[in-house]
């Protein structure tokens, strides 16, 4: 069977992750100051930014970081500009609305930080000061290693911004574990191809459920089947799919559901195994780092991650990404080049 570069570039995530982990994050001091602190990015690159906001606001007493598509931000939100630090990410450094943003926050007073694969990109030249990622230019369309990456950089931004320093020290003995983690899962990839040949090559319809850190995995797991596969995905945070959604089950046959959970939702296990119980009939695919829940699924991978919730967002989207490839060839489809898409979005 052919090899494409997506499956490539997923199991370099290991040595990307390990660079990242040793990267200094020299955020100055007066950063802390800033009233608020923005993540934007497009695609993949916005799902990073969500883990970056998520991570902060999950782990710091003040609500003042939040995460924007950078379009949303331009035509809605730009008043936020002045008064805060910006983190712009995007692995080209050259999607148009992420430079039309970083034009945006420098007229109104924000600090730009820009975080990219390429060095000699624009985003470069117009951020006060850039974070790169390196050997972080993938040739595969569909970002795989680059989201890893770049989710690792923003979060170890955001831990940085935290003042609590026990928390900060736990955080980064937790970070320093996720290459190994990822490497061991890379290596249960015929799992994974098995879950996509047996479950989802005959289905029209995805439906992603998780929680917290995981409602951002879903979210990025489903683009992952949209750009490789061209099917229709659907996500909710998970207990939202009682409250209207829930009404696809009409077409339980054709849906393929995964169900992305975290063990960390411990008072609320009871509610949990009720849901599970109640979306029973969709057979739901079970990721979860919770042995408890397998009794739920024949379809259920434990994800070995011990650390945090927060941290968990990389841990758990790699067996995405490989379902997503593999599902894509057995499809007859090319992941590394889908129909329509561009490696960036050069206008705006
Ligand atoms: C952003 C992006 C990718 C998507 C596709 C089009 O690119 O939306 O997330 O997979 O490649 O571009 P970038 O700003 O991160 O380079």
């Amino acid at each position: 069977m052919m090899e494409y570069w997506m499956i490539r570039s997923i199991r370099e995530t290991p040595k990307i992750l390990k660079d990242v982990v040793k990267t200094p994050i020299d955020i100055p001091e007066d950063f802390k100051r800033y009233k608020r602190i923005l993540f934007i990015g497009c695609g993949s690159s916005y799902y990073s930014s969500l883990a970056g906001a998520y991570t902060f606001l999950r782990l710091s007493s003040e609500i003042k970081a939040v995460a924007f598509p950078a379009s949303e931000f331009i035509l809605t939100y730009s008043n936020l500009s002045k008064d805060s630090l910006v983190f712009l990410s995007s692995r080209s450094g050259e999607t148009k609305e992420i430079i039309t943003a970083a034009k945006i926050v420098k007229q109104q007073g924000g600090k730009v930080i820009g975080i990219t694969c390429n060095e000699s990109s624009t985003l470069t030249k117009v951020s006060d000061a850039f974070y790169i990622i390196r050997d972080g230019e993938e040739p595969n369309i569909p970002a795989t290693k680059s989201f890893s990456a770049i989710t690792l950089i923003l979060q170890k931004i955001a831990i940085s911004l935290l003042n609590d320093t026990e928390a900060i020290e736990s955080l980064e003995k937790d970070i320093s574990k996720i290459p190994k983690v990822a490497k061991k899962i890379i290596e249960d990839e015929k799992e994974f191809m098995k879950i996509s040949d047996r479950t989802l090559a005959n289905k029209s319809l995805f439906v992603h459920l998780g929680s917290g850190a995981t409602y951002i995995v879903t979210l990025e797991g489903a683009l992952k089947f949209r750009e490789t596969s061209y099917i229709a995905n659907e996500v909710f945070p998970m207990f939202e799919f009682r409250h209207g959604p829930i009404a696809l089950k009409v077409h339980k046959d054709k849906i393929a559901t995964f169900l992305v959970l975290h063990k960390t939702c411990k008072e609320y296990e009871e509610n949990i195994r009720r849901f599970i119980l109640e979306i029973n009939d969709l057979k739901p695919i079970i990721i979860t780092n919770n042995p408890e829940l397998s009794e739920f699924s024949d379809n259920t991978y434990l994800v070995p991650w011990s650390g945090s919730e927060v941290l968990s967002i990389i841990p758990f989207v790699i067996p995405y990404q490989i379902m997503a490839y593999y599902l894509s060839i057995s499809l007859g489809h090319d992941p590394d080049n889908p129909s329509g898409l561009a490696k960036y979005v050069s206008n705006f």
